[in-house]
């Protein structure tokens, strides 16, 4: 019997929908309606706090009833949904973004100014929503506008943090760290929904049940509560989700008796356990450690994100769940090795919760995860202590071992014909268990296909107490998982992620052959088709349209439309009047407009008077060595040096007035980068404060960069450096946005350098430095005392040991670049053999900037080659290439 429907439900069981209008008076009045209901604040003030949460509280209104519309069709229409599983978004600010979405930025001025406040002014009191790192956070976000923009059905998973990524301070000494709490003053983006969590458990055991399937049984028991932030598309209704996993206890996990007794911290002890695991961001970029809470971070993501998906596929299949359906409605991206636990969890759901078999469900697993690989750093590729990981999930080490196991067997299926000598190696190097024995019917095959290589009693020992994991019908014997040697077992996430995943790719082209021919060759060579390249990009809506709204002018004027916004390849109409004197004068008057903003931000900020007029030049990314700004700065130091010996007139003569702006921060601990921030802000502090110099050069470093200081930056930048050692940086991100907004780019041939120079044009891109393939090449020349450094890279760090800036002891900082070989010493990153191109290369653009008509057409025409670097066209390509999903608009 149904049951009776409310007469407000169109029949179906949904609410029919209010009506908001977006005129600025009904929005004016929904403003105001907020301001007094809203539980945030004291109704009697409308101050700008007030203004700023009822505001968002609008908007969200909107965005609310849109999430419901494409939520509805989703659940309707049931197509196959993509799931974008990531620690990291770098969201930012939300206001602008949404209002120019939803197309309501004028309506919602024209409000606000009818209530005294100016758009501009609400969207300052908005904190940045910081839950991510650098590059690889932001892209997560940029994927997530461009997914809604499409209209394609997909959702983003993460956690909810309550720390993001921390404050910088820039002091004296250099960079201090302050916690970040974007939630203090509560956040009214994000739904909570009280109504939707999931079971996570830690530690245990693992028990065979009376039906035969193993359980995870005891441990600690915590709940993943869902919080959803609503992502709207531009100019369409599409809006999809992230949804945020925050965690806490069921409500009997609170220790009464405890409590009663006066033990208040115990009594809360489970509470706080919980707690704990969404409390900070980790606070690591191409990361070295990893720590058992990070590890619970990841599983908890892994874990509910997985829940949740399989609630939604069988919800949508009605009854009638069809595993074998699920790789058809569900795609889902590890975005790097962090999720990884994905594999093994959505095998322990489908085999131990489910009752698939072994085959059944691996088959199912391949078939929908796929990996993207954003390093080729060594160090930052996943490894995890088996032991750790054994406490912490006793049945996921079960499952990796043994999908471990089956890959021995299929690769040493696919070596039968040609052999197994020298295959040791090979094997030891691509399984996913680093310094565990290989099983003994491994180790057998080897001996008897190599009679010259002993095998001692000890290691053909099997361990009695090793489980079995085996119940393949082709492997037979039993495994021993005693640690080769003393080093201790590890887990190799991205051995995982390329042994589960269907597709794996990497972040532009040079990456993605790196990740070919070096980092996972052995498994190119097995597998080629599940290779690919997905170059990043970047949403031009946040990156060029909201954030440059005078040169955005200035390209619809003469592109004739807005269309450039959605279809970013238009961009290149703009190459035919790159010459052209009228284009030209908007577009520096667009430019200029940008750079006097930031040269009050500037002055805020920092206390430095800039010259308007000098040349922008930029580096803003987090500080590492392999980005070197270290370089940066010791060209500077030169430059500064040369600049004092010289008579002002030729002074004026050589040099272009230019202003040097960094922005990044330091991994809390990575002495080596904080030294750098510290050199950077002391030669800035002698330069900048030298009448000989003026306004010739002047050295900034804008404090506490995060996305929204980088809207700032971005549009007012003139030239910007990407200077990483070749073959270090897999992608890059910000040189598309900078390019986009016609800046011109030094760099070396890095990362996405190398396409985004192909598209404006290698005339218009300042190349220097060693290729990719020299480097290695280069180093053992320098290990064997071969290298010879120029004069004038001796003379900048002599000026640095003079003293000239400041007392602080830089010996350790210089020693990096000394030597041939050591840890932290032989200058690994090759600083001192690409400084003459690079300084040569500056002196270049020195003489460029004085043709202001050249330099404007370089600038015209890096924004009209950067359509490529658009996310809607890298989303496009994870949509055919690797999901298989289709658009799905909301009508
Ligand atoms: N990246 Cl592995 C990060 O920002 N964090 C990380 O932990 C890893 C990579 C970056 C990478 O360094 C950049 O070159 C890329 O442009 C970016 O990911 C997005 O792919």
């Amino acid at each position: 019997a149904s049951e009776p429907k409310p007469k407000t439900t169109d029949g179906n069981g949904y609410l029919q929908r209010s009506n908001l209008s977006n005129d600025a008076e009904s929005i004016a009045k929904n403003i105001i309606h907020h301001a007094e209901y809203s539980p945030f604040f004291s109704p009697l003030q409308f101050e700008l706090q007030a203004a700023y949460i009822a505001t968002a509280q609008s908007v969200r209104d909107t965005l609310i009833r849109n999430w419901n519309e494409t939520y509805r069709l989703f659940q309707d229409k049931n197509p196959k949904q993509a799931y974008y599983l990531s620690m990291e978004f770098l969201q930012g600010r939300a206001l602008l973004n949404a209002v120019g979405n939803l197309e309501l930025k004028d309506a919602y001025a024209e409000a606000l100014n009818n209530l005294g406040y100016t758009l501009e002014t609400v969207i300052e009191k908005e904190p940045d929503a910081a839950l991510g790192n650098g590059g690889l956070g932001r892209l997560a976000s940029c994927f997530l506008d461009s997914l809604a923009t499409l209209n394609l059905p997909a959702w983003g998973y993460g956690l909810r943090y309550r720390y993001g990524l921390f404050h910088q301070k820039i002091t004296k000494e250099g960079q201090e760290e302050v916690a970040e709490s974007w939630l203090e003053s509560g956040n009214p983006w994000e739904i909570p929904r009280l109504d939707i969590s999931y079971p996570i458990k830690f530690f245990g055991e693992v028990v065979e049940g009376s039906d035969g399937r193993k359980q995870w049984v005891n441990g600690e028991n915590i709940r993943a509560i869902a919080y959803d932030l609503p992502i709207p598309g531009y100019k369409t209704k599409n809006t999809i989700n992230l949804r945020l996993w925050s965690t806490s206890v069921p409500a009997e996990s609170f220790n009464l008796s405890a409590f009663n007794a006066g033990h208040h911290d115990e009594a809360n002890q489970a509470h706080a356990n919980a707690a704990k695991i969404c409390n900070v961001l980790y606070p690591g970029d191409d990361s070295k450690e990893g720590k058992i809470l990070r590890l619970k971070q990841q599983y908890t993501l892994c874990s509910a994100s997985l829940q949740d998906i399989i609630f939604h596929f069988k919800e949508r299949s009605k009854n009638k769940v069809n595993w074998s359906e699920f790789p058809n409605k569900v795609a889902i991206q590890m975005n790097d090795t962090h999720p990884t636990l994905s594999v093994p969890e959505l095998m322990r759901i489908l085999v131990d919760l489910e009752g698939l078999s072994w085959e059944e469900a691996w088959n199912i697993t391949q078939k929908t995860v796929a990996y993207t690989n954003h390093t080729v750093l060594p160090e930052a590729l996943e490894r995890w202590p088996l032991e750790i990981m054994k406490k912490l999930l006793p049945r996921h080490v079960e499952i990796i071992e043994k999908i471990d196991e089956q890959f021995l067997l299929s690769i040493v299926e696919l070596h039968k014909p040609t052999g197994f000598t020298n295959f040791e190696d090979t094997l030891k190097k691509m399984r996913i268990l680093e310094n565990v024995e290989l099983p003994p019917w491994v180790t057998s095959l080897l001996v008897s296909s190599s009679e010259s290589e002993e095998v001692s009693s000890s290691e053909q020992e099997i361990d009695e107490d090793a489980t079995s994991i085996d119940d393949s019908p082709k492997v037979t014997a039993k495994v021993t998982k005693k640690p080769v040697s003393t080093a201790p077992g590890m887990v190799r996430m991205a051995n995982l992620c390329v042994i589960a995943g269907h597709t794996v790719n990497g972040v532009a082209a040079i990456h993605s052959e790196i990740v070919k021919n070096e980092v996972f060759n052995d498994f190119y060579k097995i597998w080629p088709n599940k290779f690919q390249n997905k170059t990043n990009g970047v949403t031009p809506r946040r990156w060029l349209y909201f954030c440059n709204p005078e040169l955005s002018k200035v390209i619809t004027k003469w592109l004739g439309s807005e269309d450039w916004v959605l279809r970013t390849d238009d961009l290149t109409k703009l190459r035919q009047f790159a010459e052209n004197d009228e284009l030209q004068k908007e577009w520096r008057e667009a430019k200029r407009i940008r750079k006097l903003k930031l040269a009050a931000y500037i002055k805020e900020k920092t206390g430095y008077t800039i010259n308007p007029d000098a040349l922008f030049d930029i580096q803003v990314k987090r500080i590492h060595e392999y980005k070197r700004q270290f370089l940066n700065i010791l060209g500077i130091v030169y430059r500064y040096k040369k600049m004092k010996e010289m008579t002002p007139e030729e002074r004026r003569a050589k040099y272009t007035p230019r202003v040097c702006i960094f922005g990044g921060k330091a991994f809390a601990t990575y002495v080596q980068a904080k030294r750098i921030v510290r050199l950077i802000t002391d030669v800035g502090a002698v330069i900048n404060n030298d009448p000989e110099i003026g306004d010739l050069l002047k050295v900034i470093f804008v404090p506490d960069y995060n996305v929204s200081v980088a809207e700032i930056l971005i549009p007012a930048s003139e030239l910007s450096e990407h200077i990483s050692t070749a073959g270090m940086e897999a992608s890059g991100t910000s040189n598309m946005k900078f390019a986009m907004n016609g800046c011109v780019l030094i760099g070396t041939l890095d990362g996405a350098n190398v396409e985004i120079r192909e598209c404006v044009g290698e005339e218009n891109f300042f190349l220097f430095g060693a290729y990719a393939h020299e480097i290695a090449g280069l180093r053992q020349e320098r290990r064997e005392g071969k290298f010879k450094p120029d004069p004038r890279f001796e003379e900048a760090k002599a000026f640095i040991r003079s003293g000239a800036f400041g007392k602080y002891d830089y010996t350790e900082l210089l020693g990096s670049l000394e030597g041939n070989e050591g840890f932290g010493r032989g200058d690994y990153f090759l600083v001192g053999k690409d400084f003459p191109a690079y300084i040569e290369c500056q002196d270049l653009v020195d003489k460029a900037y004085k043709d202001v008509k050249a330099w404007t057409k370089m600038s015209i025409l890096n924004t009209a080659g950067s359509g490529m670097f658009s996310s809607d066209r890298t989303i496009l390509q994870y949509a055919n290439e690797i999901w298989s999903i289709s658009p799905l608009p909301v009508p």
